[in-house]
């Protein structure tokens, strides 16, 4: 068990943690940037409860007053998903945070690394960041935390408001896995499908716990990616999504939106572009991958104690 000063752990993680016992790591970028409120707060803890009741801990990441909170009580993610000025916390945002008694969402490179430190080996989140088409320069830094945190990502796949052929290149070369969860397509968020491929299918809860145990026994370091398409009454066809993402990432280059600001920017277009369906797409996705992940966890749960590390 962690004990760090700059680290704060629930009881109820920590009793999950000695036990053994499955928890999914949730990330906060999402309630902090990612979407409008009220919905952030509702979808914060819809997940948390999807989590349960697949049998798994919740332990939402998040930064208050500089402290790294592995589980948050309700009353702070009401804190959390009022605060005006949350900072949006990857890597080297930790000691920012810390220092200046912020409050801040973990992206998933964030939330990678705090869950990891606190021994949780499953997380939940809608998308992950990629590389991006308004500038090639511009690789989240999630692809390096799925590359060095070993760790299970469940996500629907990244946007296509980034490059996705060039976000699976670059994953492909760090040798991190690209699961595709009943499916041989790379999902795109709001769509099932993309046109790329992923680099194995595994179709249940068993196999992925099986294929990241094997993947770690051999000594492998890196995270790996479960990509779990939308359900199809919530999809948007990728078709119908194109015109509107191009249309956003325009108005991004046009003004110079870039850096931290620019996936917020871009999902907040692209939302009230598609008045709304976007986003109800998102809220879908998310707690459909809460559950999977859920499921995941608890698979493991019983293979934890074969683990090379
Ligand atoms: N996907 C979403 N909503 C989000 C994000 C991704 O549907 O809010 C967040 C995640 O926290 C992800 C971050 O880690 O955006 C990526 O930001 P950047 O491209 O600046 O690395
Ligand atoms: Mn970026």
């Amino acid at each position: 068990m962690i004990k760090h000063p700059n680290f704060s752990i629930t009881p109820e993680v920590k009793i999950a943690l000695d036990l053994g016992a499955p928890i999914v790591a949730l990330e906060s970028t999402v309630i902090t940037h990612g979407l409008p409120r009220p919905q952030n707060l509702q979808l914060a803890r819809e997940m948390e409860k999807q989590v349960r009741g697949f049998g798994a801990t919740p332990a939402t990441v998040a930064l208050l007053d500089g402290k790294i909170h592995i589980g948050i009580s309700d009353g702070e993610l009401v804190r959390l998903s009022d605060a005006e000025s949350a900072l949006k916390v990857s890597h080297r945002d930790f000691a920012t945070a810390i220092v200046k008694k912020a409050n801040g969402g973990t992206t998933v490179a964030g939330t990678m690394f705090a869950a990891n430190m606190a021994g949780i080996k499953v997380f939940a989140t809608g998308g992950i960041g990629g590389v991006h088409k308004e500038s090639s320069f511009d690789i989240s830094t999630d692809l390096r935390s799925l590359a060095e945190i070993p760790t299970i990502v469940v996500c629907a796949g990244a946007k296509a408001i980034l490059d996705l052929p060039a976000t699976l290149e670059y994953l492909e070369t760090m040798g991190v896995p690209v699961v595709g969860y009943r499916t041989d397509e790379f999902p795109a968020f709001y769509s099932r499908e993309s046109g790329l491929g992923v680099s194995v299918r595994l179709d249940s809860p068993k196999e992925i716990a099986e294929f990241a145990q094997a993947h770690w026994n051999l000594g492998m370091k890196s995270g790996i990616l479960v990509t779990n398409p939308i359900l199809e009454p919530d999809a948007i066809p990728a078709a119908e999504m194109e015109p509107i993402i191009a249309r956003a990432s325009a108005e991004a280059v046009a003004q110079g939106v870039h850096g931290q600001k620019l996936t917020p920017f871009l999902l907040g277009r692209i939302s009230e572009l598609t008045k709304g369906k976007s986003l109800k797409a998102n809220l879908a996705l998310l707690l459909n991958n809460a559950g999977l992940a859920a499921q995941i966890a608890g698979e493991l749960s019983g293979k934890r104690k074969n683990w090379a590390i």
